[in-house]
């Protein structure tokens, strides 16, 4: 793909084939990420997956115009992390279609950056969900109906069993035998379900980032502060309590998220106090009473419906999220229902925190 892109994309974005150097990026499972390193400068260059995004004109104008109104933030001192923009085209625009040879967007590049895949420390897991607290409170005075719902449904819980199911029966690639046991497990929840549809009609439509893993926010390598939340390819209307999931199911964890190290794979109490901790002081008085209610909720509802969508994944053939060798998106499934049973193991101890 990086000869294509010297061939075909580079010179849409103003730089020549031979002056730039292409290198994969990151660690996404759905988009394909690079970085380009031109004569003058660097930037994010992205072929978007649009099987999953079918619209992805909707992408890049929804985080065109988050990214704008971040910026208006940090120009009336309110916002204080950088920003990722769009890179635009030499013709000024956000993307290039090539039609089958993909569909092309680029970022700015924010130097100094640097990602994690685990979380270290409590003070870490504190200042990344302030940070994704801290943009979330920037959002709330951009009107949600303007931006798009690039994937309808996203997160809802009971359409990911619903295709789950739908999947156990085609059984396409001869593999529900080998994973019957998780199938069952994630059917005799059907209590969550329950608790969820009581919940959710209360819960105010908010944007939302929608991908709150800790690789989504960037700590600046010289002092490791935290210094931006990128990947608004997900940012959408919907439910607070999903961002706060997202981060207990990927912070919390002492292993990456396809370890096949389930004995270590566990909610670390410590660092969901400090996730708590950092996400309340920016959110605190944003949130009303049953967001903030609801929050204990959204970390289990995330746990296990991303364990869901690895095992659908799975099921199907591995048409949705890239792996790496054979079974992957079981190893994952199976990594992220020990994050959720762990959570059930705690829930005392764990919804003290949010009290
Ligand atoms: C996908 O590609 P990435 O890593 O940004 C997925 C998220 C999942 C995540 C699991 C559009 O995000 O929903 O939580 O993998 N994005 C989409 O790591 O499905
Ligand atoms: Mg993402």
């Amino acid at each position: 793909m990086i000869d294509f892109i010297r061939q075909n994309v580079l010179s849409h974005f103003g730089v020549a084939a031979d002056d730039a150097k292409i290198s994969p990026l990151g660690n996404g499972h759905i988009n394909y990420t690079f970085l380009v390193r031109g004569p003058d400068s660097d930037f994010v260059l992205q072929k978007i997956n649009t099987e999953v995004f079918k619209t992805p004109t909707a992408l890049v104008y929804n985080a065109d115009k988050i990214s704008q109104h971040l910026h208006a933030k940090v120009a009336s001192g309110q916002y204080g992390l950088q920003v990722v923009s769009p890179e635009v085209t030499t013709n000024k625009d956000l993307f290039v279609d090539l039609g089958e040879h993909g569909f092309w967007r680029g970022i700015n590049y924010l130097p100094h950056s640097h990602s994690i895949d685990v979380v270290g420390c409590e003070a870490d897991a504190e200042m990344a969900a302030k940070a994704f607290g801290h943009f979330s409170a920037a959002l709330t005075e951009l009107d949600a109906d303007t931006i798009e719902d690039v994937i309808p449904n996203f997160h809802h819980l009971p359409g990911r069993i619903e295709l789950l199911e739908q999947a156990v029966q085609t059984d396409s690639h001869g593999r529900v035998n080998q994973c019957r046991d998780w199938v069952d497990f994630v059917l005799s929840q059907q209590d969550l379900l329950q608790e969820l549809a009581a919940v959710e009609t209360k819960l105010p439509h908010r944007i939302c980032h929608n991908d709150t893993k800790i690789n989504n926010m960037l700590f600046d390598k010289r002092d490791m502060s935290s210094l931006a939340i990128i990947d608004l390819d997900t940012c959408m209307k919907g439910y607070l309590m999903y961002d706060f999931g997202d981060m207990v199911r990927t912070f919390c964890s002492p292993e990456e998220e396809d370890s096949t190290a389930l004995d270590k794979v566990q909610v670390r109490e410590s660092i969901f106090g400090a996730i708590c901790k950092g996400y309340l002081s920016e959110l605190g008085d944003v949130l009303n009473d049953d967001e903030r209610k609801s929050l204990w909720l959204g970390a289990r509802v995330m746990c296990l419906m991303i364990g869901v969508r690895f095992l659908t994944d799975h099921l199907n053939g591995d048409v949705y999220f890239q792996i790496h060798h054979q079974g992957h998106n079981l190893e994952r499934a199976a990594n992220q229902f020990t994050m959720y049973q762990s959570l059930l193991n705690q829930q005392d101890t764990l919804s003290a925190y949010l009290n």
